[in-house]
């Protein structure tokens, strides 16, 4: 008891504002894994008006805070609630950091639709893509989580987008990915849309092998690829007339 008051006590007495930022990307590490929302949107805003870009708040506070979250759940040292509250600590710096990601003022380069596969609520990684992909300069419909081949389809039917973006996160869930490329094939509408897919489990080969026009490591690459896959794609619909 003793000893959590002492903690208690020192938490409190730390003062964000005041830490270097070396120690205060480490406290937001810290306040990530213990789940402080409040502490990592003040810390968040803290970093951006240190002239931090935001991608690299994003990647150096929050991803990288994420990162040891995930080693310690899959370690069993970390629980679901835990890790709930570690992820929507993360959304909250996330908040912050959205309009900055995307504010590039261009006029949208392309559509995409995005959203994660059946059976899979995991959804911090593929809102970061979406995020990066309006940052570039794309007009993201996030379809949100647990998506039938049906909810793909009617949001490809609705927004017509340029890529479909697939997100899973567990292995169970992965091979869903070619339920939905298998269905477009079998509707004749596959060659209508560059599939993108992405997630911590899946690899090229994996992206291949579902029928996928691409796999992205992650949110960075993803924004990478997609507008030259655009560019690509027109480029040949123009030479084929
Ligand atoms: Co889950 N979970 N989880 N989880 N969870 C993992 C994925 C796991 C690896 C943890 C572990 O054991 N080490 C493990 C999967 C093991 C496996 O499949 N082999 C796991 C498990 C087992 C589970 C449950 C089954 C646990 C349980 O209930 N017993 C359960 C499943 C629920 C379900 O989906 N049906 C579950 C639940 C949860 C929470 C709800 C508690 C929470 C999710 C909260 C949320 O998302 N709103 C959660 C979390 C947070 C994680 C970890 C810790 C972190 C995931 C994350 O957000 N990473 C994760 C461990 C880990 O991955 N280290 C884990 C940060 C994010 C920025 O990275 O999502 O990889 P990531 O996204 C990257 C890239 O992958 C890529 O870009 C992103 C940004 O750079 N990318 C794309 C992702 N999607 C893309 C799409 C693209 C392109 C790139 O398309 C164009």
């Amino acid at each position: 008891m003793a000893m959590e008051h002492a903690a208690v006590l020192e938490e409190e007495d730390i003062v964000l504002s005041e830490l270097d930022d070396g120690e205060l990307v480490e406290q937001m590490h810290e306040d990530l894994y213990d789940g402080l929302r409040e502490e990592i949107v003040e810390g968040t805003s803290i970093l951006l008006e240190r002239n931090w870009g935001a991608e690299k708040v994003l990647n150096e506070a929050l991803v990288e805070g994420m990162r040891i979250v995930g080693i310690d759940f899959r370690d069993g040292i970390l629980f679901v609630p835990e890790v709930l509250l570690a992820a929507n600590a993360m959304k909250g710096g996330m908040e912050i950091l959205r309009p900055l990601l995307s504010e590039t003022g261009v006029k949208p380069i392309g559509k995409m639709v995005i959203g994660t596969v059946k059976g899979d609520i995991h959804d911090i990684g593929k809102n970061l893509v979406g995020m990066m992909l309006e940052g570039a300069g794309f007009e993201v419909f996030d379809i949100g989580i647990n998506n039938s081949v049906e909810d793909y389809f009617e949001a490809m039917e609705k927004h017509r987008p340029d890529i479909l973006g697939m997100s899973a996160l567990l292995t169970t869930t992965m091979p869903y990915m070619k339920v939905v490329i298998d269905e477009m094939v079998k509707q004749n509408i596959r060659d209508d849309y560059i599939v993108l897919v992405g997630g911590a489990p899946l690899n090229e080969e994996f992206g291949r092998a579902v029928g996928a026009d691409g796999y992205c490591r992650d949110a960075a690459q993803a924004a990478d690829v997609a507008p030259a896959m655009v560019r690509t794609r027109r480029l040949g619909a123009a030479v084929n007339g």
